[in-house]
């Protein structure tokens, strides 16, 4: 096994890199995305040395913190672990932080490490493309750029799903979907529906139960809805953070680990957990006393089979007497409400559409063209076919943070990325040290989706009764990966013996001239 020594992740030093070796310091390096995973990735580049450019298609970086801007968008992980280790953080004063103040942690993030001017925004990647020596990428505005490596952070909560109900498009009111929030809206004194009842909606009708005439929330599955008190962190605590400077990743330590102890009791079904839980929960559930609303609130399905709902004030909220809840299934949406297929009719001024991402766009409508000219549509047309999560057979010299199989919604997103980057870190070393172009071999490739979708279908993601967004259409896992120690192992124990790779330096003269450097 050829192991590139020297990266270390996920540990408090750096941002992950240690480069002991002479680098190639001309190599170009394109990361596709400013969230999370695309700051990391072009934090890790550019202390490597390259040559890097961000290309961001939204107008800010912070990835879905920068799009979700509705009404109570909040990050429902504990805050303090919602953050790279190697910049843990002392200024959160509560457990749980609003979306503009996860979204301004990670700006400052990037301000500290000089990240900002390597970021180009509104800047969608269209096409990728390989062309025998480095990729082609062409912006939707008409910028081409050429580099030897891409790193896709392209995220997956972010391309909304419409509800297919027929008339969607024929409601004259303002209708909306979550994550295009209109922030000019002013929703006070009007009759509003939400089709939805995820995370998100939870959210939302936290804030506009407070404010509007009527809310009709249409619900399609009950879901598992657990309490998670939104505390000050006490006065002593916060000194302590900002006291000692080495407080902060070590609270961050014991956070984590109680967090991925909890996960994997879920993931597994450990019935002390389920329990426990449960008998939170169903204080919560308890708490409504028209027994049929109950009744219609309660789930039938596995606890932690879909992701959990964290909400201090769910069973408050629809008990309030202008929130209304409506189990029916919708039969269509005519220009002035919402039809049920048993007839009746809901007049409404607004539609809220709380109906969650497509989970299985990763990367698309991004064209990516990889060696003779085989489309990422044609790898992934059965499955999404690639190496531990981070390596696509046919594409050399791509690599993912946060594509299929790579994290789990009950441990902070952080932690998966920052895992996931080590064998990032590797596969670039490995490109710069011996200047080769890299991809993975189609069959270990289809061996590791089977060994990851084995450890998955034991979870109650599988067997817990219900469809969810970690799940693709035919009911295969398609998201999570079970368990980041699982996970970290990959990244650290991935042989190079399941690559392909060829020398990148005699076809570097085929390349474009008349594309753009990177600085
Ligand atoms: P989710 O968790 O995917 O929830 C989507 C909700 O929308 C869920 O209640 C769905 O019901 C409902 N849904 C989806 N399609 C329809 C149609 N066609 N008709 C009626 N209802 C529908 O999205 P969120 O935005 O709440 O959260 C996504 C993640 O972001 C969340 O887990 C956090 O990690 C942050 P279903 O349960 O499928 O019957």
């Amino acid at each position: 096994m050829s192991e590139i020594k020297g990266v270390v992740n996920h540990s408090g030093q750096g941002v992950g890199v240690v480069t002991e070796m002479p680098m190639w310091k001309e190599a170009r390096v394109v990361v596709i995305g400013a969230g999370i995973s695309g700051i990391l990735a072009g934090l890790q580049a550019k202390e490597r040395g390259c040559h890097v450019r961000i290309l961001e298609k939204g107008g800010d970086l912070g990835g879905v913190w920068h799009h979700n801007r509705y009404p109570g968008v909040a990050c429902d992980t504990t805050a303090h672990t919602y953050v790279y280790s190697f910049a843990p953080e002392a200024e959160f004063t509560r457990r749980v932080a609003p979306g503009a103040d996860v979204k301004k942690y990670y700006k400052s993030v990037a301000k500290r490490f000089d990240l900002e001017r390597l970021v180009s925004y509104n800047k969608e990647v269209v096409s990728c493309v390989w062309d025998g020596a480095a990729w082609n990428l062409k912006t939707a505005d008409g910028e081409s750029l050429v580099a030897e490596i891409v790193i896709a952070a392209t995220g997956r909560l972010h391309h909304p799903v419409f509800p297919d109900i027929p008339g969607l498009s024929n409601f004259q009111g303002n209708c909306v979907h979550t994550s295009q929030w209109d922030e000019t809206l002013d929703l006070s004194g009007k009759r509003v529906g939400i089709i939805g009842t995820g995370s998100t909606a939870a959210q939302v009708n936290s804030v506009l139960s407070r404010i509007v005439k009527k809310l009709t929330v249409f619900q399609r599955t009950p879901q598992w809805v657990m309490s998670m008190p939104n505390w000050d962190i006490p006065a002593d605590q916060l000194d302590k953070l900002k006291a000692d400077p080495a407080e902060p990743r070590r609270y961050f330590d014991q956070l984590l680990r109680d967090i991925e102890r909890d996960a994997q009791a879920q993931l597994l079904g450990d019935e002390a957990y389920v329990r426990k839980v449960k008998e939170s929960i169903y204080k919560g559930l308890d708490s409504v006393s028209d027994s049929e609303l109950r009744r219609k609130l309660t789930p039938n399905y596995e606890i932690g089979c879909k992701r959990m709902v964290i909400s201090d004030d769910f069973y408050d909220v629809m008990q309030r007497p202008n929130v209304e809840l409506e189990i029916e299934k919708i039969a269509s949406i005519e220009s002035n409400g919402v039809r049920l297929i048993d007839g009746r009719f809901h007049e409404l001024d607004a539609l809220i559409i709380a109906t969650g991402f497509k989970t299985d766009a990763i990367m698309r409508p991004m064209k990516l063209r990889g060696v003779d000219g085989i489309s990422i549509d044609d790898v992934w047309e059965e499955d999404l076919v690639c190496y531990r999560s981070v390596a696509i057979p046919s594409m050399p010299n791509f690599f993912m943070i946060n594509g299929p199989f790579s994290a789990g919604g009950r441990v902070s997103y952080t932690t998966w990325i920052e895992i996931q980057s080590l064998l990032v870190n590797r596969m670039v070393e490995k490109v710069l040290k011996d200047r080769v172009a890299l991809m993975p071999t189609l069959a270990a490739s289809i061996a590791s989706v089977e060994h990851i979708r084995a450890r998955v279908n034991g979870t109650v993601l599988v067997k817990g009764g219900c469809q969810s967004w970690a799940l693709d259409a035919k009911g295969r896992a398609l998201v999570d990966y079970p368990d980041p120690k699982v996970l970290e192992d990959e990244m650290r124990t991935a042989s190079f013996a399941d690559f392909e790779e060829f020398p990148l330096k005699p076809l570097l003269a085929k390349q474009t001239t008349e594309s753009t450097s990177i600085s």
